[in-house]
């Protein structure tokens, strides 16, 4: 039994430069026992960490929100972690696969927040809150060696975040039951944003609940990853692409 009390400001470092080194890192359940308002205090001091280098807070994703990645890394609760303009690659770009570890891709939706959320005010109305609506995909990149965590180490290591695509931004709409497709290399996925909390929306109200207790704000203009609506696969070099049926697509190219 782990017996040491978490230095927060210790493993954060330890997180933030396995990502800056692509170096792993175990998990921490064997070392220390973590609860969750220590692992989100360990993601907040992680997230500072790179906007002190000079990042800027670009949205939030979340993770676990359907049955596919829960069944996949034996999560069943939805978390929140934070996106930076480090992690952003534009629409057709280009990444290189040298700065990972062992990255894989999922096929997203994208929500943009139309007004700022304060996490004491009154609670705003979900649809009101929303400005637009992406295709999208997400890199993630667990810093913990074969991507072996608890729910609490993937906390505190940012949900996994490492990078994220969004494609062209359209009116909001309802997008609940559209056929998804991602292609990585020569594996194709197929799915639908169903599978997403029933109605990708429905991440947007967990998303506002989380806000709340986390005390995270959201701004006009953040993006929000609702999370993965099939399994995610390994990202490997050549074309990764995402279709949302209605939404349209998004592509990177990805370099060895
Ligand atoms: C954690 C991140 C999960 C999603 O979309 O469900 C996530 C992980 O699986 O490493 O981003
Ligand atoms: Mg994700």
């Amino acid at each position: 039994m782990p017996t040491t009390t978490a230095d927060v400001d210790d493993i954060a470092r330890r997180l933030d430069d396995a990502q800056r080194d692509s170096a792993d890192v175990e998990s921490l359940a064997d070392e220390v026992d973590i609860d969750v308002d220590t692992a989100y205090a360990i993601q907040e001091a992680l997230v500072a960490r790179r906007c002190e280098r000079g990042e800027r807070l670009t949205g939030v994703k979340l993770g676990f929100t359907s049955l596919a990645k829960m069944r996949q890394m034996g999560v069943s609760e939805v978390i929140v972690g934070r996106l930076t303009d480090a992690m952003a690659v534009a629409d057709g770009g280009d990444l290189d696969l040298g700065r990972f570890i062992h990255p894989k891709v999922e096929p997203e939706v994208a929500y943009r927040i139309g007004v700022d959320v304060d996490p004491d005010g009154p609670a705003p109305d979900v649809r009101a809150c929303v400005d637009a609506v992406a295709p999208a995909m997400e890199i993630i990149d667990s810093r913990y060696r074969d991507f072996r965590f608890t729910y609490t180490d993937v906390i505190a290591d940012n949900t996994s975040a490492a990078a994220y695509v969004v494609g062209e931004w359209r009116s909001p709409r309802a997008v609940s039951d559209r056929a998804v497709h991602l292609t990585a290399g020569d594996v194709v996925v197929d799915g639908s944003t169903a599978a997403i909390l029933d109605d990708p929306i429905n991440a947007i109200v967990r998303l506002l609940e989380l806000a709340r207790r986390r005390r995270i704000p959201l701004r006009a203009g953040d993006v929000v990853l609702a999370g993965a609506a099939t399994a995610a696969v390994p990202l490997v070099s050549g074309e990764a692409r995402c279709v949302v049926d209605g939404l349209g697509s998004v592509t990177i190219r990805v370099n060895p």
